[in-house]
């Protein structure tokens, strides 16, 4: 209800481009980027401006590399935690891989294509499969690591693929679930609220983003412009559904300015935060309103961690109803 005065305060007054550009000066951190920098790791950047902080960078294990361009985005008010990463290039997809392996992971997403405006936005770290006229299986013995595509269903906006990501020496292997959403241009906006949020909610409803399990990879090409906004509509929804955030104005952007310090330049333009609120105003009228909520069948819900979070999603339930119905 705040967000939604708040987004149509913003609109009216025509200052997206005001409330952005303090997201760039208050959000902008001096955090250490030195291994990011380091002689070695340079090349293993996509760009040489969209780097890890130090202190948020996911530390692989092995025996001669420790860096990938990742950053571990933490939510502590609601247990959240993202990894937002580059799109691989082809010397660090092995990286991503045995990132994806020893962070536990359960579910990428990918939000850009590979090719972008006739450039290469992103290595094809995954197999094609033999009905895309490729292989089934990639190896990286540099890791010990071997993927494989198991299945690939075509959605209007994205694709949806069980990878078998498989540990050579031991035989050990993990289903990854892989929602790569095909419709969304770098610096620019999805289609619709609709679209994205339909994507994000079989994100979740499929465990994605689960507390019990490794925390989801969310990568486009920087890492940063499109993966920030997918994750700061997400975030805002759980608080929204916890009552963690119902009437405060100003709570988004203080949101952001906070994810921001896990890895720089969370969304990267005026539009992309517009989309947020948008997404987020959309996505709440669906979830939380009761009317909806019975004929909704793509509505996801949140498993309520404790009594008091059902509560407080039961007094939004209500409010909502009192908004819906005038009484
Ligand atoms: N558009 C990219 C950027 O400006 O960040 C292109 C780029 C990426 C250019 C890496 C140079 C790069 O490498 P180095 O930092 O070694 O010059
Ligand atoms: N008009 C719809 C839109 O662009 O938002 C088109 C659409 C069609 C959206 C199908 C989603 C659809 O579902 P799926 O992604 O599962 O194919
Ligand atoms: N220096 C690059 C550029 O401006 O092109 C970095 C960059 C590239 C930043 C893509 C953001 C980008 O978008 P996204 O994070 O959505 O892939």
């Amino acid at each position: 209800e705040a967000i939604e005065k708040e987004l149509k305060q913003i609109e009216s007054s025509n200052a997206w481009n005001q409330v952005y550009q303090k997201v760039r000066s208050d959000g902008t951190y001096d955090f250490a980027l030195a291994e990011a920098r380091s002689a070695i790791n340079r090349p293993l950047n996509r760009y040489r401006d969209v780097l890890p902080y130090d202190h948020s960078r996911i530390i692989l294990q092995h025996p001669t590399t420790d860096y990938i361009n990742a950053s571990l985005v933490k939510v502590e008010s609601i247990r959240r935690q993202y990894i937002l990463t580059q799109g691989p290039l082809s010397s660090t997809s092995q990286h991503f891989w045995l990132m994806v392996w020893q962070q536990q992971c359960k579910g990428i997403v990918m939000l850009n294509k590979i090719i972008e405006k006739n450039m290469i936005k992103c290595h094809q770290y995954w197999p094609l499969g033999e009905k895309n006229n490729g292989d089934d299986t990639i190896s990286y013995p540099g890791v010990g690591l071997s993927v494989t595509l198991v299945s690939e269903v075509k959605h209007h906006h994205y694709y949806h693929r069980t990878l078998r990501l498989t540990e050579t020496s031991s035989n050990k292997s993990r289903e990854i679930q892989h929602f790569h959403y095909t419709t969304w241009p770098d610096f620019g906006v999805p289609q619709s609220p609709e679209a994205l949020n339909k994507f994000l909610g079989i994100v979740i409803k499929n465990g994605c983003l689960d507390p019990d399990v490794g925390p989801a990879i969310v990568h486009c090409s920087a890492g940063i412009g499109r993966s920030g906004t997918f994750c700061l509509v997400d975030t805002i929804l759980v608080m929204l559904e916890r009552g963690l955030c119902s009437n405060q104005v100003g709570k988004v952007l203080e949101v952001l300015l906070d994810m921001r310090r896990y890895r720089m330049g969370l969304i990267q333009t005026p539009d992309q935060l517009r989309f947020s609120y948008q997404a987020i105003v959309h996505a709440a009228r669906q979830r939380l309103s009761p009317l909806q909520n019975s004929n909704n069948k793509t509505l996801v819900s949140y498993a309520s961690h404790s009594a008091a979070a059902a509560a407080n999603a039961l007094a939004i339930y209500e409010r909502n109803a009192a908004a819906l119905f005038n009484y």
